[in-house]
């Protein structure tokens, strides 16, 4: 993945743990997943009872248009409510968030060298994907679960450089996320990742759909300061091998969690096929915030891809739920794929979203339908 240069090591030490005051997430109505998220406290004991009713989160396509524009309603409006990160960032001019899109981007951002590559990044990013839908539903009013986007239904493995995937309804200008930004010519000097070859074809800002400008605008990760436009760089060549059907069965079927977590994210290296890396570089190629390892969370389509990687470790976990909604493993330090630093994830291993949501023991995210998430997947 690119590593964003401003981004610095420690963070995770660094961020507040001290969160919610009001609590960030005001229950509205007696919805399924309405409760206030809980305090800080002792961990669920391992056979916590599971909750009722839980939002299930389909595949994009198998949403009615009416629901396709309720959701993507439902972003747009976190962009029009005051941001709760401003206190968390006050004392960092990296992050300056403005709105409610921008506290998950800026708290991803910041903690990116310290969620990636380790063995809580799928109950990391498991989290924040429930929190942004939890704000969906309490600040928005969204009546909806999380849309995920199941990539592997548009890959074309045997033609790489095919751009079929992005003639699809995802793309779509009317009832999707938009589609490629317009070209920008990088010449392969500066290509460090030889993208140009994968086919980039775009790169500059976003032309149609809900996101571009001034509805929408990114606030965070740009060097040109906030109301930046999204930007996307359709790259076929590493979509479609990616996104590979194979690899994503390949994935779900490892037998423990560390060759899961470890085959699911992959290497650093462009060629090894990874799930991970499909809807990130498939959109986001060299220049689009989606192929950015801090900030992703720019494209709305993150939420649609990590909720896809969510669903694929949820499909590992439903395939011995007895074992695997109480396993966890991988090294707590960043690509130490060795684990030589002897530090592994247990149970207790607290992940933080910074002043988004209580922290949370690695032991809470584990059942997507347990006492804290409440969700599940068709
Ligand atoms: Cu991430």
């Amino acid at each position: 993945m690119r590593v964003s240069s401003s981004i610095t090591a420690c963070v995770l030490a660094t961020a507040s743990f001290a969160v919610a005051a009001p609590a960030p997430h005001p229950s509205k109505g007696k919805g399924p997943v309405g409760a206030p998220l809980p305090p800080r406290g002792p961990p669920s004991p391992p056979h916590a009872k599971r909750c009722k009713n839980p939002l299930v989160r389909k595949e994009w396509r198998a949403l009615k248009n009416v629901e396709k524009k309720e959701y993507i309603d439902a972003v747009l409006c976190l962009q029009k409510h005051e941001a709760i990160t401003k206190e968390q960032f006050a004392d960092d001019d990296r992050y300056d968030p403005i709105n409610r899109y921008d506290d998950f981007q800026a708290v991803h951002s910041s903690q990116a060298d310290a969620i990636h590559f380790v063995g809580f990044f799928t109950q990391w990013h498991r989290y924040m994907t429930a929190a942004y839908e939890r704000t969906l539903r309490d600040v928005c009013g969204y009546k909806g679960a999380q849309p995920y986007w199941n990539w592997s239904l548009d890959a074309h493995p045997d033609d790489r450089l095919s751009m079929a995937a992005y003639d699809t309804e995802i793309f779509s200008p009317d009832t999707g996320f938009g589609g490629n930004g317009l070209y920008i010519e990088v010449p392969d000097s500066q290509d460090p990742f030889g993208f140009n070859a994968q086919g980039r074809s775009g790169g500059g800002c976003v032309q149609d759909g809900p996101f571009t400008r001034p509805n929408f605008a990114v606030n965070i990760g740009e060097k040109n300061g906030s109301g930046q436009c999204l930007r996307r760089d359709f790259m076929p060549g590493i979509f479609n091998f990616f996104a590979d059907p194979n690899t994503l069965q390949k994935t779900i079927d490892q037998p423990d969690f560390a060759s899961f977590a470890s085959v699911l994210e992959g290497r650093p290296d462009f060629g090894v096929s990874n799930v991970h890396g499909s809807g990130h570089f498939g959109v986001g190629g060299l220049l689009g915030q989606a192929g950015d390892a801090a900030n992703s969370p720019g494209d709305p389509l993150f939420y649609l891809h990590h909720s896809m990687v969510d669903y694929t470790y949820w499909q590992w976990q439903q395939k011995d739920l007895k074992t695997r909604l109480h396993e966890v493993g991988g090294s707590t330090t960043p690509s130490d794929f060795n684990y030589e630093s002897g530090v592994n994830v247990t149970l207790d291993f607290e992940v933080n979203l910074g002043a988004i949501a209580p922290s949370v023991k690695v032991s809470q995210l584990l059942d997507s339908e347990g006492e804290l998430l409440c969700y599940t997947y068709e």
